[in-house]
């Protein structure tokens, strides 16, 4: 008779529950230079989309900082290549810079950070990628994100 009772909450709750950790995802990094996760899926019944990286390294900002930045696929090695020179005060990101549709500041061992963007600015019919612009690590730390259904 238990198992008759908890069916019915399990159709009820569980499909509520999935919707609304989808707009969110956590991606982790670490001293040795890499994410965890190579590609995120967005919802497309999102209206904004929320990315947390964590760095679980203990090294400081200074020497083995990341962030957690999206760009179109076209616009990923023009935006690395101008944050690397853009300093660790600018997040290692050009200012002002419009081919960057989201973007955390560069965080250090122990640290976590957040970005919200609306998923009105992405496309189905575009490919995107996130990268980490701290000087020489884009090549390594990257992955593709996508709009679906
Ligand atoms: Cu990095």
């Amino acid at each position: 008779m238990r198992i008759r009772f908890l069916l019915p909450l399990a159709v009820v709750f569980f499909p509520a529950m999935a919707v609304a950790d989808s707009c969110e995802f956590t991606i982790g990094s670490a001293d040795s230079m890499s994410f965890d996760t190579r590609s995120i899926v967005v919802p497309a019944s999102c209206e904004s989309f929320t990315v947390t990286l964590q760095h679980n390294g203990r090294l400081p900002k200074t020497g083995m900082g990341h962030n957690w930045v999206l760009t179109r696929n076209a616009d990923t090695t023009d935006v690395a290549r101008a944050g690397a020179s853009a300093g660790i005060a600018n997040d290692f990101l050009p200012q002002d810079d419009s081919r960057i549709i989201a973007a955390t500041p560069i965080i250090g061992g122990g640290e976590s950070a957040s970005v919200t963007f609306e998923t009105a600015l992405l496309s189905k019919d575009e490919s995107y990628t996130y990268f980490c612009s701290f000087p020489g690590h884009s090549a390594m730390m990257r992955g593709s994100l996508t709009l679906a259904d």
